[in-house]
């Protein structure tokens, strides 16, 4: 049976939106895996140090049959695929893949949680995930408008529609 999951990208090296763009089709070829929708591109100003430049962000959703750590590992792949190195902590990526969600699970393992840890302070996570699923509960959370109607104002804003080809 496959489970819903929301996955969010992230880029601000390499020409973000063609890594975002990239990082799509390449998820939805992944092995029993569908990509169902993806929502806009938002441009949004660095989480972390400033001193780097502002990232594109999306989310999108899947149906999979992978289960959450191997999903997790296909997904690393990617990331490595488009060359992404460390070079510090919250600093500048080619391209970052988290899942967001998996289905209503919450998990945590040494490697993994979910809900994403984080995702109720992140407005580059929560704008564009509230617009491909309007009133998504997040587990033990709440809702998603709620979430953003308790963040300050926020620095996320829609840079174009896209369409995978
Ligand atoms: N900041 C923004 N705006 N978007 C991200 O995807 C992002 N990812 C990160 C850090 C470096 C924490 N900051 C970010 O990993």
């Amino acid at each position: 049976m496959p489970h819903p999951v929301y996955i969010g990208l992230g880029s601000n090296l390499q020409d973000p939106a063609s890594q975002v763009e990239r990082a799509l089709q390449s998820i939805d070829q992944l092995p029993k895996t569908r990509l169902l929708k993806h929502s806009r591109l938002y441009s949004s100003k660095p989480l972390g140090p400033q001193d780097q430049p502002d990232f594109v962000n999306a989310v999108c959703l899947i149906e999979t049959e992978l289960d959450p750590q191997a999903l997790l590992f296909a997904l690393q792949q990617i990331e490595l695929n488009q060359g992404r190195i460390k070079k510090r902590h919250w600093g500048e990526r080619n391209i970052d893949l988290d899942i967001l969600l998996y289905a209503d699970k919450t998990l945590q393992t040494q490697t993994l949680t979910v809900p994403h840890p984080e995702i109720a302070q992140r407005d580059f996570v929560l704008l564009p995930l509230a617009e491909i699923a309007p009133g998504l509960l997040i587990p033990g959370l709440g809702q998603v408008e709620d979430l953003i109607s308790q963040l300050e104002t926020t620095f996320v804003i829609p840079l174009a529609v896209t369409t995978l080809s």
